[in-house]
């Protein structure tokens, strides 16, 4: 792959043409962080995203009920007269040990890191001139609150191990004084030197663009912007990126395709990336409670079901004001990881298999129809395997001729793999076991013979991977 060698124009055909650079498709498993000084009040309504503080603060409009109780919470706790810049002194980061997230990331089995440089409320974690300048005070995380080039730190302890880091970066700047008075000198002198410097800087190798909604690409000059990044800046040659540019860019141009809390994308043509939180919020929110955090098997079957259709999976923590990464999302993650240990090769650089199903609800979605409606909420239940029969309760992932079904429900005597012929000389085994398994071909179908496991030989929790090849 050597993408600095083609030169791209401005336009969306030529930008659109890039090929999405291979490490990201092959890497499945990505660490989204939400982190500034909304991590101070770290509050929001139960469903709602705390990064939004400040709007909710000030915004009757957007979420009555969640802007009455952000108000309420607010005077009540920091008083009327308390705005929010006046958190930026309690972003103190005093605990921020970048080492220490840069090991749990590794551990967690994600291959790459993604923090937000800048999220709506235009405050930057590296040093940013045009940031100062543009809102006439301190507005980044060196010279205000910690201190300390938050996202330099962390770009370098990731590189320390072989995880990529990539940079969030909104476009839109909610109060920004230049942006709600003139978005176009915004644009021209704030966003572009801004964006340009952050590339420059720390050479990220994916940009998760965002807050693009209230204007069209034209406006934002993202075309302008792109080929600039494709041709010219530090990042070129493997940099990645989403599809955030304007109005209407999402799921039509840019990179990979976006999607957010939800289930992800239906077309498995696109590389795209599902996001979201390990309970409702991205920032830090001290309203979620223990049953509000979605369980280790729960995010783990979501990262098996996204990448069974062809997906990346951006799972969000959020760190606190003081720099610490809570201890029940470290505790996700590391139990993430130890599975990824033992089932990684079944997840890392695989595509869909055509015939992959979706486990759901009475409903069997199928990628090659395009049909798409799962709900998570199924993963709360305990399944019953219906009759041994694999269609509903395998995910599968394919790696050259290397069929892998992931199991989570441990198959008792018999796992039936329907519409599959496997050549004589075919091997059949468990991921983490060294075992090889019996296995028959019966008409169209593999007849696998699974051993019952004694507590200490079975290889890993939640999900079981039977390896085809
Ligand atoms: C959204 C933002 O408004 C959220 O706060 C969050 O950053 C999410 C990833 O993108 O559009």
């Amino acid at each position: 792959e050597c993408f600095s060698q083609t030169r791209y124009e401005p336009n969306w055909e030529s930008l659109d043409s890039r090929p999405v650079p291979s490490w990201y498709t092959n890497a499945k498993f990505g660490i989204f962080i939400h982190w500034g000084p909304y991590s101070v009040p770290a509050f929001s309504k139960v469903g709602a995203y705390s990064e939004w503080y400040w709007m909710s603060l000030v915004s009757p409009e957007r979420d009555k009920e969640g802007h009455m109780l952000t108000k309420e919470f607010h005077n009540r706790i920091y008083g009327e007269n308390f705005t929010y810049p006046d958190f930026v002194p309690m972003f103190t980061a005093e605990m921020y040990d970048p080492d220490q997230w840069a090991d749990i990331f590794k551990k967690s089995g994600a291959k790459y890191v993604v923090l937000t440089s800048k999220h709506h409320d235009g405050y930057t974690l590296w040093p940013s001139a045009e940031s100062d300048k543009s809102w006439g005070r301190p507005w980044s995380s060196t010279n205000s609150g910690p201190g300390r080039d938050l996202l330099g730190e962390l770009t370098e302890s990731v590189r320390k191990t072989d995880l990529k880091m990539g940079i969030y970066y909104s476009l839109y700047e909610w109060f920004n004084p230049l942006y709600t008075s003139d978005v176009d000198l915004f644009v021209e002198k704030h966003m572009f030197p801004q964006f340009k410097d952050v590339v420059e800087k720390y050479k990220p190798s994916l940009i998760f663009s965002d807050g693009e909604w209230e204007h069209p690409h034209t406006t934002w000059k993202s075309r302008e912007l792109l080929s600039w990044l494709y041709n010219e800046s530090a990042s070129k040659e493997d940099v990645v990126i989403n599809d955030r540019w304007g109005i209407g860019t999402r799921h039509h141009h840019g990179g990979y395709y976006t999607t957010e809390y939800g289930s992800g994308m239906p077309n498995a043509d696109v590389p795209w990336e599902e996001n979201r939180g390990m309970a409702y919020s991205f920032g830090y929110s001290r309203t979620e409670n223990f049953e509000d955090y979605n369980s280790t098997q729960e995010l783990l079957y979501m990262l098996v079901d996204i990448v069974s259709r062809g997906g990346n999976f951006l799972l969000d923590i959020g760190p606190t004001a003081d720099g610490r990464i809570p201890v029940i999302m470290q505790e996700r993650l590391l139990e993430m990881g130890d599975w990824l240990e033992v089932n990684g090769e079944a997840i890392y650089g695989t595509k869909l298999w055509q015939k992959t199903c979706q486990w759901s609800k009475g409903k069997v979605q199928d990628a090659e129809r395009g049909e798409y409606n799962v709900t998570y909420d199924i993963m709360k239940l305990t399944v019953s395997p219906d009759k041994g029969f694999a269609a509903k309760e395998i995910f599968f992932t394919k790696k050259g001729n290397t069929l892998y079904g992931i199991c989570p429900v441990y198959p008792k005597n018999q796992l039936i793999i329907k519409g599959v012929k496997l050549g004589t000389g075919s091997t059949v085994e468990m991921l983490g076991t060294y075992k090889t398994l019996k296995w028959k071909q019966q008409g169209e179908n593999v007849v696998i013979e699974v051993p019952a496991l004694n507590p200490s030989e079975v290889p890993c929790e939640y999900a079981w991977t039977f390896k085809l090849s």
